[in-house]
């Protein structure tokens, strides 16, 4: 334990040291970045394939993002929701746009969108399903993750994020992911909600099983229940598409939104849906200090912007298939299984070699930062301003550390 110490460098040792330990961060200590690259204070640069949990979708500091960050701090920061301000319009009406949904609710983190969704949903189901009072439930999927309030962790299955954080909140019911008949079986008529990730990031990026989203928006609308999907890590261009819904041509009740949308900046989520869901909430019944202020605003409309072309979409799913196709060629030379979309990869490593930490430690030598989930599966989400060099290089350094 001391031999660790005296070997872990002083800039990671102080960076620790008032801490509480609710991480275990890789020991780089980063001090500056720009696009797909962090430097770190020894001068060492790395190619970030974590991109702060996709909160970085546009790379760092993208010079759209920031001068619109500069150009706000210089004029207004804050107004809370009890005034109107400038910069509140555009981004509302923008972001409901590129959702094709009428309204959005702003807050700040992806954990209060889902508290957001949450409530939402069960006001939803009293005022206008007719659920009896205290009797709504919410059905969501084994091995989800949706953030870290004692309501959302109370329905994880995962008991590092569980275990000794209750009394847990009633009303949940988890089912498997990917199962259809197990999601029948568990609606029943006081269902007011099925809350799902469309693709699962922290369970190491599981894609569903082709038809599922489809089949859990046939049963939703069917059953009067409020589809309401997770894009909180998997939406705003991280899979090719603007949501993950899109592969099967799906349209959720309601989206949760987070991470990418404050640009890397400032923390922004939102819930975005129609009247007839969202119109349920009246003035004093749910809201935040910081939710929709203005600097929030000015970078969140830019990011809404840049998504509207395109462009970014377009790269993730193009430069994505090269990284999907690149990583699948270790399969058999450490890999055991690679799972995807867009520019959003697990990897399983043959447990036999390493576990998913090790590799990281290992790639984050070879100057690539990347993080471990479960076990052995790590998971890679460059920016989607990587180049295709950079992927090469990246899936290059990957299987350098797979062959030791
Ligand atoms: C941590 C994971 C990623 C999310 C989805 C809501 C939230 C998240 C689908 C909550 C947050 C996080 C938070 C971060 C690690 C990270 C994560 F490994 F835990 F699952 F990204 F893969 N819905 N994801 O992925 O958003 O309140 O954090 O803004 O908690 O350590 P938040």
């Amino acid at each position: 334990m001391i031999e660790d110490m005296l070997r872990t460098p002083a800039a990671v040792q102080d960076a620790e040291r008032h801490t509480a330990h609710n991480y275990h961060p890789l020991p780089v200590v980063i001090s500056s970045a720009e696009g797909a690259w962090v430097t770190d204070v020894d001068g060492k640069r790395y190619l970030d394939c974590l991109a702060g949990y996709s909160a970085l979708n546009f790379g760092h500091r993208h010079p759209t993002l920031i001068a619109a960050a500069h150009a706000q701090l210089d004029k207004l920061t804050l107004t809370s929701r009890a005034f109107l301000h400038d910069q509140f319009a555009d981004f509302c009406r923008e972001l409901a746009a590129l959702c094709g949904k009428d309204l959005v609710l702003p807050m700040n983190t992806g954990a209060e969108a889902v508290e957001t969704g949450i409530k939402v949903a069960r006001k939803w189901g009293y005022q206008v399903k007719g659920v009896p009072a205290g009797q709504a439930n919410i059905v969501v999927a084994e091995g989800n993750f949706h953030g870290r309030t004692t309501t959302i962790v109370s329905f994880s299955t995962d008991s590092d994020a569980r275990a000794d954080f209750g009394p847990y909140t009633p009303g949940f019911r988890i089912v498997p992911y990917g199962d259809l008949a197990a999601l029948t079986e568990a609606i029943d008529e006081h269902t007011v909600a099925v809350l799902l990730e469309p693709i699962q990031g922290e369970q190491g990026v599981v894609v569903p099983p082709e038809g599922y989203l489809h089949g859990v928006r046939l049963l939703c609308t069917e059953r009067n229940v409020l589809f309401i999907a997770d894009e909180i890590q998997s939406g705003l261009g991280r899979t090719g598409t603007t949501f993950a819904c899109e592969h099967e041509g799906v349209v959720p009740d309601m989206y949760l939104l987070g991470k990418a949308l404050g640009g890397g900046i400032v923390p922004v989520s939102a819930v975005a849906a129609d009247t007839d869901v969202l119109g349920v909430l009246q003035p004093g019944q749910h809201g935040s200090t910081f939710g929709g202020n203005p600097l929030a605003c000015a970078v969140a409309t830019e990011v809404v912007r840049l998504l509207a072309t395109g462009e970014f979409q377009r790269r993730s799913a193009a430069l994505g298939e090269r990284l999907q196709a690149g990583l699948r060629g270790l399969i058999g030379k450490g890999l055991v299984a690679v799972r995807g979309r867009g520019l959003w990869a697990g990897l399983d490593i043959d447990p036999a070699l390493m576990s998913g930490r090790e590799a990281c430690e290992r790639l984050m030598e070879r100057g690539v930062l990347a993080k471990d989930t479960h076990g052995s599966t790590i998971r890679l989400a460059p920016p989607l301003v990587i180049t295709e060099e950079e992927i090469d290089h990246a899936v290059a350094q990957v299987a350098a550390v797979l062959a030791g």
